[in-house]
C-alpha cells in the first residue's frame, strides 16, 4: 500500500538523483526501496536497506543499496561521503546480525567492465563460505 508520506518521499529522492546525476532511469531497486516488488528486506533505515540477493553466490549473500538512486560509485559526488560511510557501517552491522563472525567479502561492481547489471549502486555482501583471490 502507498500512502502520501511514501509518495512524498519518492518525489524527494527522484528529485535529489535528477539533480545530482541528470536522470538515471529507475531499476528494479526502486521498486524493491517502494515496496511494489516483494523483497527479503534483512534491514532498513531512512537512508538504506538491506535485502537477500535472489542469485545467492554463497551461503549468505546480500545486497546493502541507498535510497536515493545513485546509479553507480564511479558517479559519487563528494557530498556523498556520508551516505557511503553510512553504508558500509549498514552492511558490517547486518553481516554480524546474519552471523558471518569468521569474515566475508565486499564487492561493488561498476560498469560494463567491472560487471554491473542493475544501475543503481549496490554494495554486495557475501559470506558462509571460503572466498578466493583473485576474484573473476
Ligand atoms: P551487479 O553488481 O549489478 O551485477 O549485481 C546485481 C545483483 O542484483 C545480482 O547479484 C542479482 O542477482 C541481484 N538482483 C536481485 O537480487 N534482485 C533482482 O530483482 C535483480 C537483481 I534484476
Amino acid at each position: 500500500s502507498t500512502d502520501s508520506s511514501d509518495e512524498v518521499t519518492k518525489s524527494r529522492l527522484a528529485a535529489e538523483a535528477q539533480k545530482k546525476y541528470g536522470n538515471p532511469p529507475p531499476t528494479i531497486f526502486s521498486k524493491i526501496i517502494n515496496k511494489t516488488i516483494p523483497a527479503d528486506i534483512i534491514y532498513e533505515d531512512e537512508k538504506s536497506l538491506a535485502f537477500r540477493d535472489v542469485n545467492p553466490q554463497g551461503p549468505v549473500h546480500f545486497l546493502v543499496i541507498p535510497k536515493t538512486l545513485i546509479p553507480r560509485i564511479s558517479l559519487v559526488a563528494d557530498d556523498d561521503t556520508e551516505l557511503l560511510g553510512h553504508l558500509l557501517v549498514v552492511a558490517s552491522k547486518v553481516a554480524k546480525k546474519e552471523g558471518l563472525t569468521k569474515g566475508y567479502r565486499l564487492v561493488i561492481n561498476d560498469g560494463p567492465l567491472g560487471a554491473q547489471s542493475v544501475y543503481h549502486l549496490h554494495i554486495h555482501v557475501i559470506g558462509g563460505r571460503q572466498m578466493g583471490w583473485p576474484p573473476g
